[in-house]
């Protein structure tokens, strides 16, 4: 011991554990979409994130690990303002968290894309992706990615992004597959793109019932538009995601996906908890219908029979194949060919 009472070896000291409530949340939000913002911007006003849209917090040891999933196709524009305004509340709350945006493209595989392009193969294998777009605008209208694999075997893969019809459900279930491949997440936060909280006392943290969060968007009034509503932002422990296999693969477009989902959670005998009204406030980003989300005409069928199908329809019965994972400072990407209906 050295005198003074300080010990030549000090032991590292652990943190403690974050407390329940953060005591660094603010309440109510002004959320609005009028100015643009930039990447830089955001990067720059978010300095502790790190590569790949990862945070935990220095003081204390977070609560929860928590994998955020983002069903995404071309909605670059909403997702500048997912970052803007999200990282910082979510870094407020004090989570461990990751961001992942989950980018449906669809894989044709074939010899020769673009004609004679494939003589200069080895030219552009390096700078592959990028010169692919110039590709694509005279001869594919897709991105052509090239690969090194024997000649005749894959001579090229073009990856085209809006021809196939969108699956959201599906595209949860891969955020969650490949989430997990990357660190030990114990819960899973399920958000579209468009959807903006207003009160940072909202967590986007998992609870002892699977969760709704998105309890009161403006485009319903601030209220819940049916009692069983369960789409937007939703959260789930991967202990209920698993008891409920996961969400269906088999929602080609749009609707009813949400509600199948909810079916799942009560028919294993669990219930859905929310916000209150007031901190369950969120905005929705206004946009038009994508195109390939049209109204899906089997969804009322298939809501009908979650309790038959959803024990061979789910995570457990889930393929799809990664194109690209691509780290960026404010999120992680992973691309992939979820197939088609
Ligand atoms: N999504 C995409 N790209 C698409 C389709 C859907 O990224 O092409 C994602 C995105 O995260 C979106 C979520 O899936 O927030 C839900 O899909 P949605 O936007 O189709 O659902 P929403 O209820 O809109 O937001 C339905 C059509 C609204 C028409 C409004 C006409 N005024
Ligand atoms: C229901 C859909 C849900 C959808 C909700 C809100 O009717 O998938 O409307 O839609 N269910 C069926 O179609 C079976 S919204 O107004 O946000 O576009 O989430």
């Amino acid at each position: 011991v050295v005198p003074g009472g300080q010990n030549a070896e000090t032991p590292v000291k652990s943190l403690e554990k974050c407390p329940e409530t953060s005591p660094l949340l603010v309440g109510p939000l002004r959320i609005e979409f009028q100015d643009p913002v930039s990447l830089e911007q955001i990067k720059s006003e978010n300095p502790n994130v790190q590569q790949g849209g990862r945070f935990k917090p220095k003081d204390c040891l977070a609560l929860q690990k928590v994998a955020i999933i983002i069903p995404f196709r071309n909605r670059d524009e909403h997702l500048k303002y997912w970052l803007y305004y999200l990282h910082p509340i979510l870094q407020r709350q004090q989570l461990d968290y990751g961001v992942y945006v989950i980018n449906q493209a669809f894989l044709i595989i074939h010899n020769g894309c673009c004609g004679g392009a494939a003589g200069t193969r080895p030219l552009l294998v390096a700078a592959a992706v990028n010169v692919s777009f110039f590709f694509s605008s005279f001869c594919c209208s897709t991105l052509c990615l090239w690969h090194l694999s024997p000649p005749g075997v894959r001579e090229s893969e073009n990856l085209q992004d809006g021809d196939v019809t969108f699956n959201r459900a599906k595209l949860l279930n891969v955020g969650y597959t490949e989430a997990l491949k990357e660190y030990d997440y114990d819960c899973f936060v399920f958000s579209d793109v468009d959807l903006i909280p207003m009160d940072d006392r909202n967590t986007y943290k998992c609870f002892s019932q699977p969760r709704h969060l998105s309890v009161s968007m403006d485009k319903f009034g601030f209220r819940l538009p049916y009692n069983q509503f369960f789409g937007g932002v939703s959260s789930l422990s991967k202990e209920q995601f698993l008891k409920i296999n996961g969400f269906p693969n088999n929602y080609w477009g749009w609707g009813g996906e949400d509600d199948d989902i909810y079916n799942r959670v009560v028919s294993r005998g669990m219930s859905v908890s929310r916000p209150s009204g007031e901190v369950g406030k969120c905005r929705m980003i206004r946009h038009n219908r994508d195109k390939k989300n049209e109204p899906n005409p089997q969804r009322f069928d298939r809501i009908n029979h979650t309790k038959e199908t959803m024990n061979k329809d789910g995570i457990n019965s889930l393929s799809y194949q990664v194109v690209k994972v691509e780290k960026f400072d404010l999120y992680t990407k992973i691309t992939v060919d979820v197939g088609k209906p």
